[in-house]
């Protein structure tokens, strides 16, 4: 029998602000060692290339090849992979392909340009980035649907190379992955990982080509090469644990719940489940069901450690309650399994993905509604959005003067200028002043 403390918290008690945050709390906890060791590996790719990240590998990964060229997967491979998995394996990865590909369509941004009264022409150019680099965890760790999630985004929005990375510790290769790549039109795999892997993407080596963007999942030593190389490349944002907040009234299965709240809980064990309702005797149900359901769970062990760690059954007077401590977390996901979603939904401001109605469960999202997957976490949902077409997407302005326009702001340019004792600037406007 698997042992699981589950924490009840109600939004009367008096300390209840206290409680909230102590739940909340979560150490993305800086590690020197890890630091220092991952500068080292940068250093060494940066400064020796494909060397360096063939001896690397040979370390890490325990995989001894004679060039990186060999620990390139040929386009042929990924066919081969996409051939050999279950058939329904494939049909499952090419409809969520499908859902994915036609959702994230409606995010390209399109360029844009207006004229004003002289004549002026002013806008914005939208360019795809050149390429990509897209990193996935080898192993256990290794999830195909992240690959349609990151690659799909990057190939909608017309960037022309996705570079893709994937360790394989032991030789061993995950051919789900590998046809998942294939789906999504990746360009160009490598089974190199780890900070050598994001070096690689980062500075470029005779045989990875630099790329302009690294985004994809990682472990504490690819997080904190992805940090280190921003602003060489750019970056998406750092994942956090998963994380689901159910709001319910009460009338779902209890049953369904507690299969969602262990949905996330078993991706590892400080993710965070939580669940809000007006109801103490529905909380006592939800209880009941994951107490049943959890000796029948494969990952038992993972999901009662992450209960235990960091889950709450949170009592609150009612549903506007509800969504005002939801905002408070402003979680990654937001299951709203009431009667009437559309109403609670005026009152959500800050949440990755909201999931409306009973019959949304967080898991369809995870795979194959369409929307992406990769979302802000650890309440970072306040001031950031779900992965999409418009992070591989960039922007120019379009200024182009009519003499008109040149003359108006000629005289205004100038006095600023002069105001700024930037005389260049002064007479590089006023030259194309007309004299009056
Ligand atoms: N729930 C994860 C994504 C995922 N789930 C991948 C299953 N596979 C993001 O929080
Ligand atoms: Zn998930």
């Amino acid at each position: 029998m698997t042992d699981v403390t589950i924490k009840r918290l109600s939004a009367a008690q008096a300390d209840f602000d206290t409680a909230l945050s102590t739940l909340l709390a979560w150490e993305d906890s800086v590690d020197h060692q890890v630091n220092e060791a991952v500068r080292h590996i940068l250093h060494q790719v940066r400064t020796r290339g494909d060397a360096a990240v063939l001896e690397f590998t040979e370390k890490f990964d325990q995989v001894s090849a004679a060039s990186v060229a060999e620990l390139e997967v040929s386009q042929a491979r990924l066919q081969e992979a996409l051939e050999r998995i279950p058939r329904d394996q494939r049909r499952a990865l090419e409809q969520a392909a499908d859902r994915i590909r036609d959702y994230h369509q409606r995010q390209l941004q399109n360029s844009w340009q207006y004229e004003d009264a002289d004549g002026t022409v002013l806008g914005q150019k939208v360019t795809p980035l050149d390429r990509a680099g897209l990193y996935v965890p080898g192993g256990k760790a290794a999830y195909p649907s992240s690959v349609l999630m990151n690659a799909i985004p990057a190939k909608v929005a017309g960037v022309s190379e996705v570079i893709m990375v994937v360790p394989t510790p032991a030789g061993v290769v995950n051919d789900m992955v590998l046809a998942a790549a294939a789906i999504a039109g990746v360009d160009r795999v490598f089974t190199i990982g780890g900070a050598q892997a994001v070096g690689a993407l980062a500075y470029g080596t005779d045989t990875v080509p630099a790329v302009d963007k690294i985004v994809g999942p990682g472990n504490i030593y690819v997080a904190t090469a992805k940090r280190e190389v921003f602003g060489v490349v750019g970056i998406d944002m750092i994942a956090g644990p998963s994380e689901i907040l159910v709001i319910c009234d009460g009338k779902t299965d209890p049953d369904w719940i507690a299969m969602d709240l262990f949905s996330q809980a078993e991706h590892d064990e400080q993710a965070q489940s939580i669940l809000i309702s007006p109801s103490r005797d529905y909380l006592d149900q939800v209880e009941a069901s994951i107490r049943k359901l959890l000796p029948t769970m494969e990952r038992a062990d993972i999901i009662a450690t992450s209960i235990s760690n960091r889950a709450a059954l949170i009592e609150v007077a009612d549903l506007s309650e509800a969504a005002a401590i939801s905002n408070r977390i402003a979680p990654e996901h937001l299951e709203l399994s009431v009667e009437d979603p559309e109403a609670l939904i005026e009152e959500i401001r800050h949440a990755g993905a909201i999931f409306k109605g009973r019959y949304t469960a967080e898991a369809l999202g995870d795979y194959c509604a369409g929307p992406n997957h990769v979302l802000p976490t650890s309440g970072t949902a306040r001031f950031s959005s779900p992965l999409g077409v418009y992070d591989f997407q960039k922007r120019s302005s379009i200024i182009g003067f009519s003499a008109k326009g040149a003359d108006r702001m000629g005289r205004v340019a100038s006095v600023l200028a002069r105001g700024e004792g930037l005389t260049a600037h002064a007479r590089s406007a006023e030259y194309r002043i007309k004299e009056s």
